[in-house]
């Protein structure tokens, strides 16, 4: 019989904690970070290079696929695991915060959304049901219910009026998801940053039942600290025993404190994003590789670095391929962030693990503090 869905939290320290999800497909060390692999690929990495980074699960994307190559497509080739040929756990968005972003002329309804495609203009229509068929269809391990996610700054009405439509929508989502053992659907709370919306949400989420609960709607524009005081209170809103997911974050000290204060997954583009654009995360801060002060520099990015870009090139190399716009440059800055973010939930683990969690924080902290030598 197939491996269930599961989660245990194997050690805390505060409010944080370390555990381990497990699926038919292997286990996601937590707290844990997902690259995004937004059209069926990682840019400019090969899924044995992800997981050579340390990841544990990939996130794509309901809006995106549907549009290109379609989802019917994908099903019928077997899947998106075997598409892209990735064969652990995938966690799939729902499409509705992407339509909210990428589409244009998106009309909103009780139904759902109808919008066009920003590739083709090509008229499409998403619904809780049609999301979770999506879904279904590319075989994703982690099922997001179909929500929506106002930006901020919004007034409380308008985000009191967003979330309980979400409320409904995660109803829907739940009926049409079904039962699918070895497959896990997860709740998005909503409310923006208001406690009472948000522990409002969280208690409609509850009483559905969800096999993990995401928090929605932060880091669309309200700033860290107002996302950290959220984070202070919306995680305790939510079942202990389940894993809680906050959405597209974020930075390097964004995924520090969200642990801290209990989130157990993150994704975030940045780290892929940003080695496509010369940008490197680093122990010591951040690294704009385009500067010129690193064209004849023979260091390594980060002389403790492990990773391919870090023990095979120099600065004076990165800075090169990138001016000259070689795919290379991309590809090992790439590496080198997934790298870099994997170690750092690696570290956040262990100092969980060992109860050594805020000297942890402070050595982080330090380090960039310190800035790049
Ligand atoms: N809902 C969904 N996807 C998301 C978000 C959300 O609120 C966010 C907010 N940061 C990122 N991705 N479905
Ligand atoms: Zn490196």
């Amino acid at each position: 019989m197939a491996q269930m869905f599961g989660f245990s939290v194997e050690a805390t320290d505060g409010s944080a904690r370390k555990g381990v999800i497990r699926t038919p497909r292997g286990e996601i060390r937590t707290p844990a970070f997902m690259p995004v692999g937004t059209a069926a690929t990682v840019k400019a990495m090969l899924p044995g290079s992800v997981r050579e980074t340390g990841a544990d699960i990939l996130l794509g994307n309901t809006y995106h696929l549907m549009l290109r190559p379609t989802a019917e497509r994908i099903a019928r080739l077997g899947g998106l695991h075997r598409f892209m040929n990735w064969e652990r756990p995938i966690l799939t968005d729902s499409g509705g915060f992407q339509v909210m972003s990428l589409a244009s002329l998106r009309k909103l309804t009780e139904e759902g959304v109808r919008f066009s495609s920003h590739i083709d203009g090509s008229k499409h229509m998403l619904s809780p049901e049609r999301s979770m068929e999506i879904q279904k269809l590319l075989g994703s391990d982690i099922v997001m219910c179909f929500d929506e996610c106002p930006a901020l700054p919004a007034t409380e009405a308008e985000v009191a009026r967003s979330m309980a439509l979400s409320m409904r929508w995660a109803q829907r989502s739940r009926d049409a998801f079904g039962d699918r053992p070895g497959h896990a659907l997860f709740g998005i709370m909503q409310g923006g940053v208001t406690r009472d919306l948000r522990e409002e949400s969280a208690k409609a989420l509850t009483e559905i039942g969800f096999d993990g609960y995401a928090v929605g709607g932060l880091a669309v524009g309200e700033g860290q600290e107002a996302m950290f005081g959220v984070l202070d209170y919306a995680p305790g809103f939510l079942p202990q025993d389940k894993p809680r997911y906050l959405m597209g974050v974020g930075k390097p000290d964004d995924i520090v404190g969200a642990v801290e204060r209990g989130i157990d997954m993150m994704d975030c583009v940045l780290p892929s994003r940003s080695g496509r654009t010369g940008q490197a995360w680093t122990r010591r801060g951040q690294v704009n590789i385009k500067n010129a002060r690193h064209q004849d520099d023979p260091r390594p990015l980060d002389e403790d670095c492990t990773c391919p870009a870090c023990r095979g090139y120099s600065r004076a190399y990165l800075h090169h391929v990138f001016k000259a716009q070689e795919m290379i440059s991309g590809m090992l800055l790439t590496w080198h962030n997934l790298h870099y973010y994997q170690e750092l939930m690696q570290g956040l683990r262990d100092a969980i693990g060992s109860g050594q969690l805020a000297a942890f924080v402070a050595n982080f902290h330090a380090q960039r503090q310190a800035g790049d030598i």
